[in-house]
């Protein structure tokens, strides 16, 4: 993979060997995102693993499939056996109850990190989200350097995903490539997806890049396709050669007209999480 990376102020050019990956585990291989990614993803590495916690279609060649509750350590670390990279998307993937969310994206997230560097895998591409940013209002527009503001339990534990990423990269050497992904889908769906759309081509691409380039450490990108309406700077996302080639603006016109009229909630509007921040707000002002 050619590569164009920037140090230190400096820009230099360099053929890096792309990362071998032999075994790719994807986890929640079982919901909307990993059903995707199992077929653009097929042929691509010698081996898929993919695990979830309920029954998944059976192995076609070149897969492996697995059922693992990931809030179970010794389950996980049966999952990671042999793998060289994994793409996390198992647990819990909205807004719930704290012992949801602790036993999914905390636990779990833990257990999985925490095997993976028993089992020396050597990268990981995290689904985190745009809800451990979503308190950001709409006419902000920011980058991977920005601090979490979540909107959820949820968010939370998405920026507990991104704060144990950067533990495991600068303590144990993995590589982390944490995805803040918008609305996943074949086509945005509402006003506020017109911003934060991702299709699966875009996504695959991402994933691919946190999987196989070879200089990354840590890093947060938006998982996001180059929507027009976007309310992120995605450089660092470009800059490890991401090249997005949908856009959510030929669907505007459509998705806007079957809102007009529609009651809108001001605290959704407001804010880039919409209805996960406008969920149990009771706030006396809205925060800057
Ligand atoms: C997410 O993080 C969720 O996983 C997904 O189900 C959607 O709710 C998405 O965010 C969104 O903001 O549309």
């Amino acid at each position: 993979m050619r590569c164009i990376l920037r140090r230190g102020g400096a820009t230099y050019r360099r053929q890096g060997a792309a990362m071998a990956m032999h075994r790719v585990l994807i986890t929640g291989a079982g919901g909307g995102i990993g059903r995707a990614l199992r077929e653009t993803l097929r042929g691509v590495y010698p081996v898929l693993r993919l695990s979830d916690r309920v029954d998944i279609a059976p192995a076609r060649d070149g897969e492996e499939v697995d059922r693992t509750d990931i809030a179970d350590m010794a389950q996980v670390e049966r999952m990671v056996a042999g793998v060289d990279g994994i793409v996390h998307l198992g647990g819990i993937s909205g807004e719930n109850g704290w012992e949801k969310i602790l036993e999914g994206n905390i636990i779990g997230l833990y257990n999985v990190f925490e095997a993976a560097r028993r089992a020396g895998a050597k990268r990981i591409v995290m689904a985190t989200s745009n809800h451990a940013v979503g308190f950001y209002r709409r006419d902000r527009t920011i980058d991977h350097r920005v601090v979490p503001r979540p909107d959820s339990r949820y968010g939370v534990s998405k920026a507990f995903s991104e704060a144990l990423a950067s533990l495991y990269a600068d303590k144990h050497g993995i590589g982390f490539l944490c995805t803040r992904i918008g609305n996943f889908g074949t086509r945005p769906i509402d006003s506020r997806r017109l911003s934060i759309w991702i299709s699966p081509r875009d996504y695959t691409q991402l994933v691919r890049i946190g999987l196989e380039h070879p200089d990354i450490h840590f890093e947060i990108v938006y998982g996001v396709s180059k929507n027009q309406r976007s309310w992120y700077d995605n450089s660092n996302a470009h800059r490890l050669g991401y090249r997005p080639q949908d856009d959510s603006e030929p669907y505007a016109a459509e998705v806007l007209a079957a809102e007009a009229g529609t009651a809108k909630d001001p605290v959704a509007e407001t804010y880039q999480g919409g209805t996960f921040c406008a969920d149990e707000f009771d706030a006396p002002r809205l925060p800057d």
